[in-house]
């Protein structure tokens, strides 16, 4: 076969063929969530937040809308507060917590940490454009592989949202570990937000990652278009089937790609600069998955345990009223 020249020498390239090699030839096979977030998948991952039966955006949102000041009021206790908010994405949702601070102090600090470039730019135009008194700051920085917040400026708290259910997509130790992190570098009295999605009845759990319009279905195959795309493999991402299901004894939906027949895919060898490897020859089996995502569901009061756990203390959760969705806010001890 033909192998092709890819730009695997770069930094990002071998990042994604590395995680390939570890999660294709291993058993069961998995890929690690964060490669859904190209370009497509980020564009894919917004329609998905607008998606009738996912309710998890929507529902933190109300939350915010009805409780955003006390939120900041809690947050800053007398100080003035700057907002630092871990994955933003496109902001969106962070709007309306900026609002009820530029409400409260003039002027507002917002650093907004992402691994995407554009959607930060994006943001900061539109913030700046639609909430005078926000100054912001983008920050282009992988949180999970290093956390470096610049210190607070003088007399100012240190509000960290981390928000969107995201840590739902972490294993309960890695959410712990990143709690943990997250903690060492904040200062007495800042504070962190976090954002989780509770269990809930199934059926609602179960519309949510199968939507009807096929959304999230597109979303979990584009993991496959990406290698394609970004290493020359050879998938046929209509050979493997969307499944999302709910696994009570773990907490949480799995999201996996199933092999609808035997099947093997190639992905051509990964040049560097001390050469180029062998091409990986991946074999399926008819049925066999490939697990891309966990997202995990919390209980109530799960949230608070792990932050006190990691030397926080909680100061107060507001959830929906169908307690679909729980938004807590912790105080570094
Ligand atoms: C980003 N994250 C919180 C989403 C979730 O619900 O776990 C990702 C997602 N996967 C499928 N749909 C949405």
């Amino acid at each position: 076969m033909t192998t092709l020249s890819l730009p695997l020498n770069s930094v990002a390239a071998q990042h994604v063929f590395a995680a390939v090699n570890e999660g294709l030839l291993s058993s069961p096979k998995a890929l690690p969530a964060w490669l859904f977030y190209d370009e497509t998948g980020s564009r894919l991952f917004d329609r998905i937040t607008e998606l009738p039966e996912y309710y998890p955006t929507r529902t933190e949102r109300a939350i915010f809308a009805a409780n955003a000041a006390e939120i900041i009021a809690l947050a800053a206790d007398s100080h003035a507060l700057q907002i630092i908010e871990l994955g933003a994405g496109s902001c969106d949702k962070t709007r309306i917590l900026l609002q009820a601070a530029v409400e409260r102090q003039d002027t507002v600090l917002y650093e907004p940490v992402d691994v995407s470039p554009a959607p930060l730019e994006e943001a900061r135009e539109r913030i700046e454009r639609e909430i005078p008194g926000v100054l912001v700051s983008p920050r282009v920085q992988d949180y999970t592989r290093s956390l470096a917040l610049d210190p607070p400026l003088s007399g100012e708290r240190r509000l960290v949202l981390y928000i969107g259910s995201s840590i739902g997509n972490f294993e309960p130790a890695e959410a712990h570990a990143l709690l943990a992190e997250i903690r060492s570098t904040l200062d007495p009295g800042d504070t962190l937000l976090v954002g989780v999605d509770l269990v809930k009845e199934e059926a609602l759990l179960h519309a949510a990652y199968n939507d009807e319009a096929g959304v999230t279905e597109a979303f979990n195959r584009n993991l496959l278009h990406r290698l394609n795309r970004e290493l020359g493999a050879n998938f046929k991402p209509d050979l493997f089937a969307h499944r999302a299901i709910w696994n009570p004894q773990h907490s949480r939906i799995e999201m996996h790609l199933e092999s609808l027949l035997r099947q093997i895919v190639t992905i051509p060898g990964c040049h560097t600069e001390s050469g180029t490897g062998r091409d990986m020859q991946i074999e399926f089996a008819r049925g066999e998955t490939i697990h891309t995502e966990n997202s995990y569901k919390y209980r109530p009061g799960q949230t608070e345990s792990m932050l006190e756990s990691v030397g926080f203390t909680p100061l107060k959760t507001w959830t929906d009223k169908r307690g679909w969705f729980a938004v807590s806010l912790a105080r570094a001890a």
